[in-house]
Formats: structure tokens, C-alpha cells, sequence
């Protein structure tokens, strides 16, 4: 090599050696210790990190919760959708049974399916139509399209009708023989719609005869159960309607309209009496179950009281 080549390699190592010296590129090689400006790059870099892992952790358990949450919700629904099935499917068939075997409502002109040949005609219905009554209702099925809902039947004459003004509130008696249906469950039936009133007698053995009421219903208790009917139809005559806006009695609440008389005492019932009767069908058996226009002081072989919601009948 030339002596002026020597020279001009030589000028060129030194330059390159001041060049990367200058620059520091040797050292941010990482050859050599970071300088404080590298400490502090460095420094940020893993702040950064740890933001990132921090925050990366934060959205996994987030997830995670997140997760868990929804899956606990998922499975809150799971398990109350079944419990809502396991109440719901026992109730729809019990509903079924029910319909099947004890008819909910008593309507006219709308067969009831019961499970009973002999009672077939008076079915008994499990009541649902009205909740504040207390018992199930006896559905006569045969008269004059059905629907009628019995509310007092005397036609065995197993079961003592002089009784006091608890009993005739609560209802007493049996629904295949004799009963009365209750002055508060009579009232919570007819206070419900407009009620018509049929009352079927029995006569002369078996001689039949009935009164028709277009309109029929008793007033709550603090009202006495004041009866209110409307007009008559029949083969009876018109005896209700001279108790027609009188309260009830019984032998031991006498609201009739004589002071110094107890007509519930004397005529050994319970009715709506005024001075004191000319109906007096919870008396005595086969003694004075009168309907004055038809038996005078006689007294009627059977009676039945039966009431039909009269605003929706077709
Ligand atoms: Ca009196």
C-alpha cells in the first residue's frame, strides 16, 4: 500500500471513531452502562409495562368477574325458569284435573262435564269466580238453561235450620242434602253483577211451583243483609216481595219491624221478616216452610233458592 493510501485509511478510522463517538451509538449499543437519560427511558418503558400488565390483569379478572356475573346470571334464570316450570306444570294440571273433574264456574246454557253420573244435574263447583266466598257451590244444571247457583236447599230435612245470626252469616249444612249458602257468600256473589232469583217449591207432595225475581241481592252485614228483589214471574204468587228492603233475622238478632214481637222466635226461622212473614222457608220442617200464596199457613214439601248472574246471559 502506498504511504498516501496509509494516510487516507488512517483519516478515515479517525473520523469514523469521532463520528460514533459524538452520536453515542456505541454506547446505545448497550455495550456500556445506560446513561441517565436511558435510566429514565427504560424506567418509562416499564411503567408502561406495568400499566399494560396492570390493566391487562384489571380486563381479565373484569372478564373474569364479568364472566362469572353473567354465568351466575344465566344460571339464575336457568334455575328460575325451572322453578317457575316445576310450580307452573303441576299447577296447569291440577287447573286440568280441576276443570275435569270439579267445573269452576256455573253458567247458563253451557254444559258442565262432571265426573259423577248422579250428579250430572247439580254438579258441585269449585269455585274461583269469587274470591271472598268460602265455599264450593252447588250448580243446578236443569232448570231453565242451568247456571243457577243454589243458595238455599231444603229437601231431605236432615239438618236444623233454627239456628243464630253466626250460622246463617257463615252458612251451614251439607250440598247433597240440605244447606244454607251463607248471608256474607250471598252477599259477595250478588254484589258481583246483576242476579236474577228462582225459588223452586215443592208442594202437595210433589207438586211443583216457582217464583221467578229478575233481580236479586242482600246488603253486606252492617246492613243486616237487607234484601233487595225485583219483579215476579211464576206459578207461586208473590210472596217475597212484602220482605222486599227488609233487613234478616234471627232468633237472636231480631231486626223486624215489631217491637214487641221476635219473629225468627215465633215462626222458628231466620228470614228477612217484616210483620213477621209471608215466606218463611228456613221454618221448620215440613211445618211452616210457608210461601203464603201458595200454601197460606201450610207448609211447602221442599224448597230450593237458586241465583244466575242475569247481565251476561245470552
Ligand atoms: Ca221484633
Amino acid at each position: 500500500m502506498a504511504l498516501r493510501d496509509l494516510f487516507t485509511t488512517a483519516r478515515l478510522v479517525t473520523l469514523l471513531v469521532t463520528a460514533s463517538a459524538a452520536t453515542g451509538l456505541v454506547q446505545k449499543q448497550g455495550l456500556n452502562a445506560p446513561t441517565a437519560h436511558d435510566s429514565s427511558s427504560t424506567s418509562l418503558i416499564l411503567t408502561k409495562s406495568e400499566r399494560l400488565d396492570a390493566k391487562r390483569e384489571s380486563v381479565e379478572n373484569g372478564f373474569v368477574n364479568r364472566s362469572a356475573t353473567d354465568s351466575n346470571a344465566i344460571q339464575e334464570h336457568v334455575l328460575k325458569k325451572k322453578a317457575v316450570e316445576e310450580i307452573l306444570t303441576p299447577k296447569k294440571m291440577l287447573s286440568l284435573l280441576k276443570q275435569f273433574f270439579l267445573p269452576e264456574s256455573c253458567q247458563k246454557n253451557v254444559p258442565i262435564f262432571h265426573f259423577s253420573p248422579m250428579t250430572l244435574q247439580y254438579p258441585v263447583i269449585l269455585n274461583s269466580e269469587f274470591p271472598r266466598v268460602d265455599k264450593p257451590l252447588l250448580c243446578d244444571m236443569a232448570t231453565d238453561g242451568g247456571g243457577w247457583i243454589v243458595i238455599q236447599r231444603r229437601t231431605k230435612g236432615d239438618v236444623d235450620f233454627y239456628r243464630d245470626w253466626g250460622s246463617y252469616k257463615a252458612g251451614f249444612g251439607t250440598l247433597d242434602t240440605d244447606f244454607w249458602l251463607g248471608n256474607d257468600n250471598i252477599h259477595f256473589i250478588t254484589r258481583t253483577g246483576n242476579y236474577e232469583l228462582r225459588v223452586d217449591l215443592k208442594y202437595f207432595g210433589d207438586l211443583k211451583y216457582y217464583a221467578h225475581y229478575d233481580r236479586f241481592s242482600i246488603a253486606d252485614e252492617h246492613d243486616n243483609y237487607r234484601l233487595s228483589v225485583g219483579t215476579y214471574s211464576g206459578t207461586a204468587g208473590d210472596s217475597l216481595k212484602s220482605h222486599d228492603t227488609w233487613p234478616f233475622s234471627t232468633h237472636d238478632v231480631d231486626n223486624d219491624y215489631l217491637v214487641d214481637r221476635n219473629c225468627a222466635e215465633e215462626n222458628h226461622g231466620a228470614w228477612w221478616y217484616h210483620r213477621c212473614k209471608k215466606v218463611n222457608l228456613n221454618g221448620e220442617w215440613g211445618k211452616s216452610m210457608i210461601w203464603f200464596t201458595l200454601t197460606r199457613s201450610a207448609s211447602t214439601t221442599s224448597s230450593e233458592m237458586k241465583i244466575r248472574r242475569s247481565d251476561n246471559n245470552s
